[in-house]
This record gives structure tokens, C-alpha cells and sequence, in this order.
């Protein structure tokens, strides 16, 4: 195995690991919701639970996997990953943080949950921890980009290869994303968790918190989009619709990620009404691009299918790979996502988020969208992946084939149920098992119980996923590794570079817009009368 693969490797295999832990917390959590008394029974244990969860998939699992998606691609698209040795220097910063921050969780003495809201205070390693994974996360930032450098080199005159163009863009908006997370870490939570101040601003923690939080989910979206666009076509036989439209909704991701995070910010004080609506328009700006995705993906399936024989206005559906788990994986990821995509459409409109905000609906909206838009794309690219990637074939297909459906199904009863509980006033991040029994909560058991059984199902399905990955690793013999290979486009791309090639002018614009949406906010509560808080740990 090259070299380079085996660092696409070492960084996928500590994302299953992950994923495997957060898997278990998972159904552990969806069971106490519901009653059922487990040995850690109680509200501190759930809390804890619920903050490694929310660390190990939601930071974890998807950093690494987007990491190993990244350097597969610079290797097969670029030809190379300049600075192997950075490369591993990143990863074992990002291992090193995450192992510090899941021992203080572990602990007991960092229950924050993954969002980590001040005044809820932490130990100082949890922080620590994380400033690491991001640190690492950055260097890999920077072998990617010098990556592109020393292939422009090369290649004056070249088209970026389409994969590369997605996974670049990938890496811009991490970087405008978390220097939002590094003024809140770096200068607020830091020296506020280590004593040297005592006090710390939420809103304004908060606030530079969601200028990376928002972002960080289409860095989590869009290596999923890379996946749809360039792999998926040709898997389901065809080809991809139009290589202009993706290259157009890869930039907008550029430029509309971060200035949105008021979105999240909706009911906090301090914050004019007039600048939340400014985030409601961009934001609904953000939601273009993968309203053009549902347009080009459906496309590119539809020839897929009319290739492969299916005639009339939807015969081309039945005819698509859809015992293929990459396949099958995509396909459901996308019809989960266009009931996420709707739910998100409702928690932008400045009105209509009072009625979701702070309830179990947001828990369901997340579910559909990291948890299964984005993590579905990524099992079933793990089935696609390991074979070409290691030479062993997958152990037990059938396992791999029917796993996809089981998250679907099992995602389903856990989404619904809480979309349904949040808008009855069930709130969000709230223990529920110590509710049964309360007369106030008695519309919500049923739907708590519903999302349980979810939560089941998908555990199965999760120990699916780890098994079939695991027992490949360890019953198949090596055989020949067979070519990644990427879609073709139904019309050629045009040679040379466009303007869509031009990063770094849109970079600069994506910069201005943040200015425009964040300075004005921002600076009115910097200079208001503030009245900043004590760190307290309930627990
Ligand atoms: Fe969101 C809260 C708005 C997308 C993740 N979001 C969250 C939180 C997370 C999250 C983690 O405006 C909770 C944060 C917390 O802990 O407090 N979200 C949106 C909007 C979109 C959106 C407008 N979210 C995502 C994605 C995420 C994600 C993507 C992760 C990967 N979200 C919000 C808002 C909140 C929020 C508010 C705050 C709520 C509150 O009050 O706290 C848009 O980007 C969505 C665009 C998507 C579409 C769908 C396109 C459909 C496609 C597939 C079509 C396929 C079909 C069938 C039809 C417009 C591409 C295919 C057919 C075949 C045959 C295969
Ligand atoms: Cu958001």
C-alpha cells in the first residue's frame, strides 16, 4: 500500500472508532429517554453521555472522515499530497486532542455538551483537547492547499479536477469557519477556564461560537456533495448532469456558509432584530445550492437509469443499483435530506423559529441531516472505498447491502416522533426519563417511546456497518485493488481555468460578506453595557 493511502486509512479508521463509541452512547441515551432503567440511570450519567456523543460524532467521526476523504482525493485526482510529513503531524494532533477531551469528558467533570455554551464551564483539558483537534484539522488545511499549489505548478493550464474543486472548497470554508471558533476559544474560553479571568460574556461567546457552528455543517455537507456529484453518478451508471452547475454550487458554499450564524441566535438578547433578518435572507441564500443539487444529483440519476433501460416518467427509478450500498446509501441519504432540507427551511424564517427553537424538533432537523444526509453518504462510501483502498473485498455484502435501509428506517422513527414532540413544546437536551409518569409530558412518552425503537434500529445498523468494516479488515485475503474512479460529465468541462478555478478572489469576497453580516452585530455588543457571567457546572 502507498504511502499516501495509508494515511487515508489511519485517518478513517480513527472516524469508525468513533463512531462506533458515539453508536453506543447513542442507543444507551434513546432507551433512558424512555424509561427503560439502565445501571446509569440518572441525569448527570445522560448528560454525559449526551456531550460524548455529541463530541465523538459530530466533531470527531465527521473531522477525520472528511480528513480521509480529502487526501484520498489530492492522491487520485492531484496525483500526490505534498508534505506526507505534515500530513501525519496533523493527524496525530487531532488524535492526541481528541483522546484529551474524551478522557475529561469521560471523567465526569466536562458535561457541556457538544456545543459547549458557556457559563457552563469545563475542565481546561476538554478545551485543550479540542484547540488540538483543530490544530490538526488546520495542518491539514495546509497540506491540502499546498497540495494545490505544487499541482498548479505543474499544471498551468489545467482544469481543477471537479473532486479537488469540491474538497478545496471544503477546506476554505473550514478555515473561515473556525477562525470564528478560535477568538471564542483562544481569547474567551481559554483564560476563563484556566482562572485567569472570572467571568465570560455568553451572548458574545455564543456568537462567535455560531459564525463557526453554521459553517461547520456544510463543512460536514459539502464533502458528502462531493461524494453525490463525482462518484455516485457513475456508480449508478451514468453520468454526472453538468460539471458548470457543480462547480457554481461549490463556490456558493464558499460564500454563503458563515454569514448565517444569527440563525442560531434568534431568541438571544443583545442582537438587533433587524440583523437576524439579514441571516434569514442569507440563509435562504445557503439553501440555493442544494436546492441545485437536488436538481443536478436527480438528473444524473434519471440518466443513470434511462441508461440501464427504464423508460416513462419514473421507470428510470426502478431500474438504479439500489442493491449497491454506495448506492443505495446515497439515494436515501437524498430523500432523508429533502425532509431535513424542509425542516431547515423552517428554522430560518425569523417567525416560524420561535415555534421550533430550544425544542426536541431541532434534535429531529440535525438527525436528518448530519446524522443521515452526511453519515450515510459516508458508510456507503466506506463500502465503496475499503476494497479499492486495502485490496480486500467486502465480508458479507449482504450485511452491507440491507445496513443502509435499517439507518433509513430506524432514522425515521427517531426523526419524525421528535420533529412531532418538539412542535407539542418538548424541549430539546432534556432528560426525559425522569418525565414518565408526568402529567404534562403524557403527549410526549408516546413519541419518546417511538424514537427509542428508532434508536434501536439504528444501533443495529450501526454494529452492521462496524462489523462488515471490521470483519473485511480481518477474514479477507488482499487481493488486487480495483481503480477509483470518478463521473464523467454528460458535457465535457471546458479547458482551461475559469473564473469558477479562481479560489482565492472568492475566498476575499466570502470574507467581505462576513464582515458586512458580522461587524456591525458584533461590535454593538462588544461596546453595550454587558453584564458577563461566573462559569457554574451543574453536575
Ligand atoms: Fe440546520 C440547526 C437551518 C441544513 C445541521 N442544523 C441545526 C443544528 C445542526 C444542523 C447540527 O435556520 C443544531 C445546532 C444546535 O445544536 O443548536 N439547516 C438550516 C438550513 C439548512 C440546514 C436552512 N443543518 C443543515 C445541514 C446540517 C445541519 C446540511 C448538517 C450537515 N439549522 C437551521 C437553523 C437551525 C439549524 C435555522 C437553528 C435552529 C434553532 O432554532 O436552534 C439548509 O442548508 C437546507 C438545504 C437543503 C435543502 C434540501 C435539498 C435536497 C436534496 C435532495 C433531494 C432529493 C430528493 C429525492 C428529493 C433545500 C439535495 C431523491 C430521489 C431519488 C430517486 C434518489
Ligand atoms: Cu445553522
Amino acid at each position: 500500500m502507498t504511502a499516501s493511502l495509508r494515511l487515508v486509512l489511519s485517518h478513517f479508521w480513527v472516524a469508525v472508532a468513533a463512531f462506533g463509541i458515539g453508536s453506543l452512547m447513542a442507543v444507551m441515551q434513546a432507551l433512558a429517554r424512555a424509561g427503560v432503567q439502565l445501571p446509569f440511570g440518572t441525569a448527570s450519567l445522560y448528560y454525559l453521555s449526551v456531550t460524548a456523543h455529541g463530541v465523538l460524532l459530530a466533531l470527531v467521526f465527521t473531522t477525520f472522515f472528511i480528513m480521509a476523504i480529502g487526501y484520498l482525493v489530492a492522491d487520485t485526482t492531484l496525483g500526490r499530497i505534498a508534505g506526507l510529513g505534515w500530513a501525519w503531524a496533523g493527524f496525530w494532533v487531532a488524535l492526541v486532542g481528541t483522546l484529551v477531551t474524551t478522557i475529561a469528558i469521560l471523567s465526569g467533570t466536562s458535561t457541556v455538551l457538544y456545543t459547549f455554551y458557556p457559563p457552563l464551564l469545563a475542565h481546561p483539558a476538554f478545551y485543550v483537547g479540542a484547540t488540538l483537534l483543530v490544530v490538526g484539522s488546520w495542518i491539514w488545511c495546509g497540506v491540502m492547499i499546498g497540495s494545490h499549489r505544487a499541482w498548479r505548478r505543474g499544471n498551468p493550464a489545467a482544469r481543477v479536477p471537479l473532486p479537488w474543486h469540491g474538497m478545496l472548497a471544503t477546506v476554505i470554508i473550514w478555515i473561515l469557519a473556525t477562525t470564528g471558533l478560535a477568538v471564542e476559544v483562544v481569547i474567551l474560553i481559554l483564560p476563563w477556564s484556566f482562572g485567569l479571568v472570572e467571568r465570560i460574556d455568553p451572548i458574545i461567546a455564543r456568537t462567535y461560537f455560531w459564525w463557526f457552528g453554521h459553517p461547520l455543517t456544510y463543512f460536514w455537507l459539502v464533502p458528502a456533495y462531493v461524494l453525490w456529484y463525482t462518484l455516485i453518478p457513475r456508480v449508478a451508471g451514468g453520468k454526472l448532469f453538468s460539471d458548470a452547475l457543480t462547480r457554481v454550487v461549490f463556490i456558493q458554499f464558499i460564500l454563503f456558509s458563515t454569514p448565517v450564524g444569527l440563525h442560531h441566535q434568534f431568541t438571544d438578547p443583545g442582537i438587533a432584530s433587524g440583523w437576524k433578518l439579514v441571516h434569514t435572507f442569507t440563509t435562504y441564500a445557503i439553501m440555493f445550492p442544494s436546492l441545485v443539487t437536488a436538481f443536478t444529483v436527480i438528473a444524473s440519476l434519471e440518466y443513470a437509469g434511462r441508461a440501464r433501460g427504464g423508460t416513462g416518467l419514473f421507470g428510470w427509478i426502478g431500474r438504479l443499483p439500489w442493491r449497491d450500498p454506495f448506492f443505495a446509501s446515497v439515494a436515501l441519504a437524498m430523500i432523508t435530506f429533502a425532509l431535513g432540507g424542509f425542516g431547515g427551511a423552517i428554522n430560518a424564517a425569523y417567525a416560524m423559529n420561535a415555534m421550533v427553537h430550544n425544542t426536541a424538533w431541532v434534535q429531529g432537523h440535525f438527525h436528518l441531516t448530519v446524522g443521515t444526509a452526511v453519515t450515510l453518504s459516508f458508510m456507503g462510501f466506506s463500502y465503496w472505498m475499503l476494497p479499492r483502498v486495502t485490496g480486500r473485498a467486502l465480508v458479507w455484502p449482504r450485511v452491507a447491502t440491507l445496513q443502509p435501509y435499517l439507518w433509513f428506517v430506524g432514522m425515521q422513527f427517531f426523526s419524525i416522533p421528535s420533529h412531532i414532540a418538539g412542535l407539542m413544546g418538548m424541549p430539546r437536551r432534556v432528560y426525559t426519563g425522569e418525565f414518565q409518569g408526568v402529567a404534562a409530558a403524557a403527549g410526549w412518552v408516546p413519541l419518546v417511546n417511538l424514537s427509542a425503537v428508532g434508536g434501536l434500529i439504528l444501533f443495529v445498523s450501526a454494529l452492521c456497518y462496524v462489523g462488515v468494516l471490521v470483519g473485511s479488515m480481518l477474514v479477507m485475503e488482499r487481493g488486487p485493488r480495483r481503480a477509483i474512479e470518478y463521473a464523467e460529465s454528460l458535457v465535457a468541462p471546458t479547458p482551461g481555468p475559469s473564473v469558477w478555478d479562481r479560489f482565492g478572489v472568492w475566498t476575499a469576497v466570502a470574507v467581505v460578506l462576513i464582515v458586512l453580516a458580522y461587524a456591525r452585530p458584533l461590535y454593538h455588543l462588544h461596546t453595550m453595557a454587558r453584564f458577563p457571567a461566573r462559569g457554574f457546572s451543574p453536575f
